[in-house]
């Protein structure tokens, strides 16, 4: 398995993340001799478990890997405070073994999942997406995980069943912000349409940089959405729920003009603040900023999914 826990790694060992940093530093040489490959598809088999999407990736302009330590210190995960530095900060007594995910709602049989048992489901692969907060930062991530749908589909959801609820752990003696963060008794919750989360790039994330995530990135368990904003992508799920209505969702529930239930990345629409540009992080001391592209660059994948959906309305 290419994941490990962040203590297991010997430095003296070619990690991934080595060998991420070395495909940094030569990734303009590379994409130069390879013509307009880019992103996984041009990593070889030695390197990285291959990413197994039907979507050709030379269609996405993916941009230069962020740095871990940026994605590692720059975070929302509100439980733990406001600040981007609080999670990281605050995150690292949360307890993540032992941890289980409970699944219920119209599910032919509800049960609860050990974390371990789970990471064993399916072979983990290495994905770089794109992650784009409606704050208006991007970064460009190595997650490891495989397809939620891979998961969702040995639960043996009804028929009935329409869309999925997500859960985060919430337990104020292990998160500090969370009773002051307007997150209720429920924990944070998102949720997606059906086909959204059977969708192959829907990823259940375990880790990112061939590690396993920080705490502050939702260990042990989150998902992450690519072609949706930053805040689709709850972190440390407890629960799993699915249902046959539209479910109420944290942010939506807090804001509903500012954030929709979709929540696909889209330029033109401005629910709160403009959405046409977004800082990548880590770009350097003069922040690189460019052009959002709707949903997020995975138009080709996904698009097809909200066809006859006005858009700037289902927002
Ligand atoms: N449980 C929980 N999940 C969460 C959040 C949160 O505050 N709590 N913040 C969301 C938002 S707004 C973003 S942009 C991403 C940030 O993920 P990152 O910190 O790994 O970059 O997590 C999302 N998932
Ligand atoms: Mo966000």
């Amino acid at each position: 398995m290419l994941l490990r826990t962040r203590q297991e790694i010997p430095s003296s060992e070619i990690t991934s993340q080595s060998v991420m940093r070395e495909f940094q530093r030569n990734r303009r040489q590379f994409l130069a001799g390879l013509g307009t490959m880019a992103g996984a598809a041009m990593l070889p088999r030695t390197m990285f478990a291959a990413t197994k999407l039907n979507a050709s990736p030379t269609k996405y302009n993916l941009g230069d890997i962020t740095p871990q330590s940026k994605v590692t210190s720059y975070n929302n995960f509100i439980e733990f405070g406001p600040d981007k530095s609080d999670p990281e900060r605050n995150a690292q007594s949360m307890h993540v073994r032992p941890w289980t995910i409970q699944v219920d709602g119209l599910v032919k049989q509800k049960k609860t999942i050990d974390i371990d048992t789970l990471m064993k489901l399916r072979p983990i692969e290495q994905r770089v997406y794109r992650f784009r907060c409606v704050e208006g930062w991007s970064m460009v991530v190595p997650w490891d995980g495989f397809s939620l749908g891979e998961f969702l589909k040995t639960l043996d959801p009804l028929p009935s069943a329409k869309f999925v609820q997500f859960f985060t752990l919430h337990d104020p003696k292990q998160m500090p912000g969370v009773n002051s963060s307007g997150v209720g008794p429920q924990g944070y919750s998102e949720g997606l349409r059906m086909d959204e989360a059977m969708h192959p790039l829907t990823l259940m994330t375990f880790g990112s940089y061939g590690e396993t995530l920080a705490n502050q990135q939702g260990a042990p368990i989150r998902i992450i959405v690519p072609w949706k904003y930053g805040f689709k992508s709850p972190k440390s799920i407890v629960r799993i729920r699915f249902v046959d209505k539209q479910p109420e969702t944290t942010w939506n529930d807090l804001n509903a003009p500012a954030y929709g239930f979709y929540s696909n990345v889209n330029p033109s629409v401005a629910p709160w603040r403009s959405q046409e540009r977004e800082r990548v992080l880590g770009s350097g001391f003069l922040p690189k900023i460019v052009g959002t592209q709707p949903f997020n660059g995975y138009g080709n994948e996904v698009a097809h999914l909200y066809a006859g959906m006005d858009l700037r309305v289902n927002y």
